[in-house]
């Protein structure tokens, strides 16, 4: 296992709720490290672009309102085999499938609204990453 990057965001509805802390410790306690951080209000503009494979989907314009809806926290988390553990603590997309103890089962209200975001896959983690940091914003 290597040690790499991944890209993560505390969407609108946790910061909404006051669960930035928790959800961070989360992701602190599995072993991942915050090595960029900030706290955003993105536009729509953005939230489309950041989003765009998803343009022909049925839920892109409920998805893209609701990221400029309220602040998301954006972060770059690196550790060992980061992208997968990344996933395996957040738990499935929908939160009804979600295993227990994962972030959306426990903190995700729908399958839109569902707490946070992380990369699947190393090339869209250095796209997304490289879509909100600079260089010298991460600081491992
Ligand atoms: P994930 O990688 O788990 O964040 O899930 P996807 O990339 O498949 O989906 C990205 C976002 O689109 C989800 F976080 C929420 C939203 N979405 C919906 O609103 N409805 C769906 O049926 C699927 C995804």
């Amino acid at each position: 296992m290597a040690t790499e990057r991944t890209f993560s965001m505390i969407k609108p509805d946790a910061t909404r709720r006051n669960l930035m802390g928790k959800i961070i410790a989360r992701l602190e306690e599995s072993g991942l490290r915050v090595v960029a951080s900030k706290r955003i209000l993105m536009s729509k503009a953005q939230a489309e672009a950041f989003y765009a494979v998803h343009k022909d989907r049925p839920f892109y314009g409920e998805l893209t309102t609701f990221m400029a809806s309220g602040p998301t926290v954006v972060q770059v988390l690196e550790g060992e085999d980061a992208i997968a553990k990344n996933r395996e603590v957040m738990g499935a997309t929908n939160p009804a499938d979600a295993a227990p103890g994962t972030i959306r089962a426990d903190y995700a209200q729908s399958i839109g609204e569902n707490a946070v975001h992380g990369s699947d896959a190393a090339e869209t983690a250095a796209e997304e990453i490289a879509f909100w940091f600079a260089g010298h914003e991460i600081v491992g």
